[in-house]
């Protein structure tokens, strides 16, 4: 049978939410404290997504500033009402919500309105549009009585994009003692049907509902909860932690839900909760997950709109990877899978490149570039709590990018000289061209691997205390950052690897002219785990610049960055 392979957004890409226009449809992510926020997605298939934009695609619209990585944009909602695109999400501060707005648009490549700040009280807002045109919003907060959580509604005036009425309280959830979140509302056939998620987005995470005839409700708990969990899976199976579903339908009547997990390898993920394709049917009890397994699996069967379809997406995005579906096996839904070579020219006034990050060229022909994956837009790259462009842009000439000695180190909650990636892959290399001379030992650019501002990895360039230039392997951990490994390098130009498998991220430097790599030092995988650090987000791969609280005259320079996931690996 013809099957994809989930996950159909692999990586960081937790919390999805999706809606469908025509044939069309859209998806969007949280982005914490990453910039641009909000990713948002077009698909035709479900299965192959391709990256439109940013909702949140330009500075000064929310503060990031200050907040830890895992706090900031969190669990957005999307949905079309009558011409025009609502999103709706949260500012987390603290891990708490902070403030709930909506922002929206005709169309949903932009532009984006300003958000609007709603009187909504917690997280993981949603909208429901029901059949008499009032829409409602949904959120969770703490439980006013009992608890911990409850789901509540107001109505939202769209005219006023503002809440009215009284708030109704809907629902504690299925699983008493249990915080209840992520709610969405569907309605069929007269029927309300509220699902949610229950049990805390590791590994009691679940799908729960309930039911009512009235969209205030009083809402039933729909006794088959959860509806789906894999909390009760053994350590073999190979997604976790998987739960908070948005449903969506096709044009030809199917149904189907993406929902996050988490792939983890001897109880440790690196990849950060990522989005998932279900199958969903209805009965009269209610929404069924994968009505065949009861699981997420990593290969299912395609949607009909899929298999009908075969190249609806590649044919619309001139330069993507265009996943070609395999009939005999299963395909790679990585269509989101941006591999290849980013060079960094001026921008090309593209407005879906936020200003001052990456546009990508053609391959420089310094080393093999897969056929296909020479141009990308640059949208997977993001920086930190802000747009880095006045301290991370592209060169005057347009053949690299120049990172500025910025006083923030990757371990500031500021705006560091910062421009990443998610890792998306296990099995994957990531090589860098980068010259940099350092003035003193304080001063250092690179690449990081980094996880949390407390919890990364850098191989940077820096000198020692007799100005030799050196590369070394730097860790933080809590607090504290120790020097793993370090070896002199020339003071020209370097390149700098590292690859990552099952076991570990090993880290080389080879001078331009020498031709061998020399491996600094593996560090065990698990360490770069969300187990390890905390937090709700994955492992980013990216380029930086710090002068560790003074900001340096010189400046680093990047001619390439690339990102190649293993064959073995994609090939499935
Ligand atoms: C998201 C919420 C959650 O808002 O994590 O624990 C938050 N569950 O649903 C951030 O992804």
């Amino acid at each position: 049978m013809p099957a994809f392979r989930n996950p159909v957004l692999p990586g960081c890409y937790p919390d999805a939410s999706i809606c469908r226009v025509g044939e069309d449809f859209y998806l969007v992510t949280s982005s914490f404290a990453y910039f641009p926020g909000l990713p948002l997605f077009h698909s035709r298939d479900l299965v192959r997504w391709r990256q439109l934009t940013h909702v949140l695609d330009r500075p000064g619209l929310l503060p990031l500033e200050g907040l830890d990585v895992s706090d900031g944009i969190w669990a957005p909602t999307i949905r079309h009402h009558d011409g025009t695109f609502y999103v709706v999400s949260t500012l987390a501060v603290n891990r708490q919500g902070s403030l709930t707005f909506v922002v929206t648009a005709s169309d949903p490549a932009g532009p984006w309105s300003d958000p609007v700040p709603l009187e909504a009280e917690g997280i993981d807002p949603s909208l429901f549009f029901d059949d008499d045109g009032r829409c409602w919003l949904t959120a969770c907060r703490d439980a006013v009585q009992g608890g911990p959580g409850e789901l509540w509604m107001r109505e939202l005036d769209l005219d006023r994009l503002k809440l009215v009425g009284p708030t109704h309280v809907l629902w504690q959830g299925a699983v008493r003692g249990a915080w209840v979140e992520a709610p969405h509302l569907y309605k069929r056939n007269g029927v309300y049907h509220l699902i949610a998620a229950e049990g805390g987005t590791e590994s009691n995470h679940s799908v729960t509902a309930a039911r009512s005839d009235t969209v205030t409700g009083p809402y039933v708990t729909d006794p088959r909860s959860p509806l789906l969990t894999h909390r009760h899976r053994g350590p073999d199976e190979p997604i976790h932690n998987v739960g908070h579903a948005d449903l969506v339908d096709t044009p030809v009547g199917e149904w189907w839900a993406v929902t996050l997990g988490v792939r983890p390898i001897a109880g440790t993920h690196t990849l950060g909760r990522e989005a998932f394709l279900v199958p969903v049917t209805w009965t009269a009890r209610g929404p069924v997950f994968a009505p065949e397994s009861g699981a997420v699996r990593l290969s299912e069967r395609l949607p009909s709109i899929a298999s009908a379809r075969p190249d609806a997406e590649a044919g619309q995005s001139a330069g993507e990877p265009g996943q070609a579906h395999d009939e005999s096996g299963p395909s790679d839904g990585e269509a989101a899978v941006l591999a290849g070579r980013a060079h960094f020219g001026p921008s090309d006034g593209d407005a879906a490149v936020p200003a001052g990050l990456a546009h990508s060229g053609p391959s420089d022909g310094d080393t093999a570039v897969p056929a296909g994956r020479a141009h990308f837009g640059g949208l997977e790259w993001n920086s930190l709590r802000g747009p880095a462009g006045d301290r991370v842009r592209p060169t005057a000439d347009g053949t690299g990018l120049d990172l500025d000695l910025a006083p923030e180190p990757l371990s500031s909650t500021g705006v560091p000289a910062f421009l990443g990636r998610r890792q998306q892959h296990v099995r994957f290399g990531a090589r860098t061209r980068i010259g940099f001379a350092a003035a003193r030992p304080s001063e250092e650019a690179g690449l990081a691997v980094f996880q949390h501002q407390d919890h990364h990895a850098t191989l940077a360039l820096t000198v020692d205390g007799d100005g030799q230039a050196q590369a070394v392997l730097t860790v933080r951990e809590a607090g504290t950052s120790t020097r793993r490994a370090s070896v002199p390098v020339s003071t020209g130009e370097v390149l700098l690897a590292v690859d990552g498998d099952e076991a570990g991220y090993t880290f080389r430097v080879r001078d331009l002219t020498a031709a061998q790599w020399i491996s600094l030092a593996t560090i065990e995988r698990s360490f770069f785990s969300t187990e390890r650090a905390g937090g709700f987000v994955g492992v980013y791969l990216g380029l930086y610049a710090t002068g560790n609280g003074h900001a340096g005259a010189g400046r680093a320079r990047v001619h390439w960055f690339e990102y190649q996931p293993d064959s073995a690996e994609t090939a499935g």
